[in-house]
């Protein structure tokens, strides 16, 4: 591509585009398109529209439009896509979706990069410099560079590692080539937390306790650093249970909240439908008591529609909820993203109903359950969500809460996302 100055838009595509200005994924960064920034040669021009709470303008003057995308808002990528290659620019899609379908994602774009950014997008870039675009794109990465932060009202997001070794059958990164459990050095984040203006801040590590050694040498110069800023992450509770020095460290360096995949209560879903490293159920109200009197909260999320599920696994969950003292929770519906390996088992069983991505929201039920209803499963996490998330059993669980704000701001937020107003 012959130009003075390559300029490139960088666009986080969303189905929802338009329809929300204020939403509470406004709340959250995009590390994805952070960290896509940060690995650009600084040569090049760059502009960027998150459609989660931006309007991408189709007649933006660039010559490259690098689009991002979860499963759930792939058509709206490629109708960007579309949009952008009539106007004669170049495209290229990356992110989960293009990850698990690159084919698919093809008929879209010039090229598409697979995985990872670091490696695959300079090089891709220099390619397009010399008119030798390839297809597609696939190397994972080295190094992961601090994020290039755009600036954002309440809250900065940053990876301390990448990849996990789980290997849950429903989850996305189980599907992925590139899914290697890597650690940054530690020196490295620590000088990019005391970089980050916000006050609070996630860490978007698939989980923060799969290397506890490590997470409790991280937490260890984040204390030593005297670094004052809060922290949310997702952490495993099996480890967590077992460790009441990482617990305690945790809140020492700025803890809040761990966001906890409990999954199911059911102890034979976990073994023979989930495979979660060694969660055991039995374990969970101890270690909820620990973590809460240790000052932090726990955010914890379920999945309901697994083959052993039936219909009164509902109500079920929310006896436990009430019993274990839960003060945040998040129910989605079992979605076999592609790749997975649940995806790969529905499709021999022949349940996938709906191939219509748009649907892949973990709210939409895509295949036949076992021992229930399509509408059961549908109505009875609405059913759920509109018990848990009452406005006086908000007001309860947060008067009891350590942090009361967050407590409060999580539960309305999943009210509002779950239509429960
Ligand atoms: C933090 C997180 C969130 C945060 C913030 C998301 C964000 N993008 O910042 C919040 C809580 C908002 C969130 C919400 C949701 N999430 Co989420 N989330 C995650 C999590 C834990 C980390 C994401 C992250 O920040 N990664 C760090 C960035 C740097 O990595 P990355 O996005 O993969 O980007 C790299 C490469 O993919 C590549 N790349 C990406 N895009 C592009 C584009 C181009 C052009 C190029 C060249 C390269 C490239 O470059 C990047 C750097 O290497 C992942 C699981 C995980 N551990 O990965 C789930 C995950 C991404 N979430 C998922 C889902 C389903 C959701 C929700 C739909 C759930 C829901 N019902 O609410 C929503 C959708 C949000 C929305 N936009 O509407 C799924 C997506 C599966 C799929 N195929 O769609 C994941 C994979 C979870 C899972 N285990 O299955 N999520
Ligand atoms: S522990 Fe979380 S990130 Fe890891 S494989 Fe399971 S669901 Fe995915």
């Amino acid at each position: 591509m012959n130009v003075q100055k390559m300029k490139i838009l960088f666009v986080q595509a969303d189905r929802d585009a338009g329809r929300y200005k204020i939403s509470s994924k406004f709340f959250i960064p995009s590390l994805t398109l952070e960290q896509l920034i940060a690995s650009t040669p600084e040569k090049y021009e760059i502009k960027i529209v998150n459609e989660w709470y931006e309007k991408v303008d189709f007649e933006e003057d660039c010559h490259v439009v690098a689009i991002s995308s979860f499963t759930k808002d792939a058509y709206r990528a490629y109708e960007l896509a579309k949009e952008f290659k009539m106007r004669g620019k170049k495209v290229v899609l990356g992110g989960y979706h293009p990850t698990a379908l690159p084919q698919e994602a093809k008929r879209y774009a010039d090229a598409v990069v697979i995985g990872e950014a670091e490696e695959s997008w300079p090089q891709l870039l220099r390619d397009l410099e010399r008119d030798k675009l390839k297809p597609f794109y696939f190397k994972k990465a080295r190094k992961i560079p601090p994020a290039k932060r755009i600036r954002h009202p309440f809250f900065s997001a940053l990876q301390a590692t990448r990849g996990c070794p789980y290997k849950c059958e429903f989850c996305q990164l189980t599907g992925f080539k590139d899914n290697i459990h890597r650690k940054r050095p530690i020196p490295e984040i620590v000088s990019e937390i005391k970089s980050i203006k916000n006050k609070i801040f996630w860490f978007h590590d698939a989980s923060l306790t799969i290397d506890p050694k490590y997470t409790k040498h991280l937490l260890k110069e984040i204390i030593r650093n005297k670094i004052k800023k809060k922290w949310i992450a997702f952490g495993n509770l099996a480890v967590l249970s077992k460790d009441i020095e990482l617990i305690r460290l945790a809140k020492k360096a700025g803890c809040i909240a761990w966001m906890v995949g409990l999954e199911t209560i059911s102890q034979k879903t976990i073994d023979t439908e989930i495979k979660k490293g060694g969660n055991k159920i039995e374990k969970v109200p101890k270690t909820i008591e620990k973590i809460e009197k240790e000052g932090m909260e726990i955010w914890a999320s379920f999945i309901f529609g697994f083959d052993n599920d039936t219909p009164d696994i509902f109500d079920k969950t929310l006896e436990k909820l009430n019993e274990w003292g839960i003060k945040v929770a998040e129910f989605n519906v079992l979605t076999p993203f592609p790749k997975t390996p649940i995806f790969k088992k529905f499709v021999r069983e022949n349940r996938i109903f709906s191939f219509n991505w748009s649907k892949y929201d973990l709210n939409n039920v895509v295949f036949t359950p076992k021992k229930m209803e399509e509408k059961e499963l549908e109505n009875g996490i609405r059913k759920l969500n509109r018990k848990f998330l009452s406005l006086d059993k908000i007001i309860k669980r947060t008067l009891l809460a350590n942090h009361k704000i967050f407590t409060l701001l999580a539960n309305l937020s999943l009210r509002k996302i779950n239509k429960c107003n």
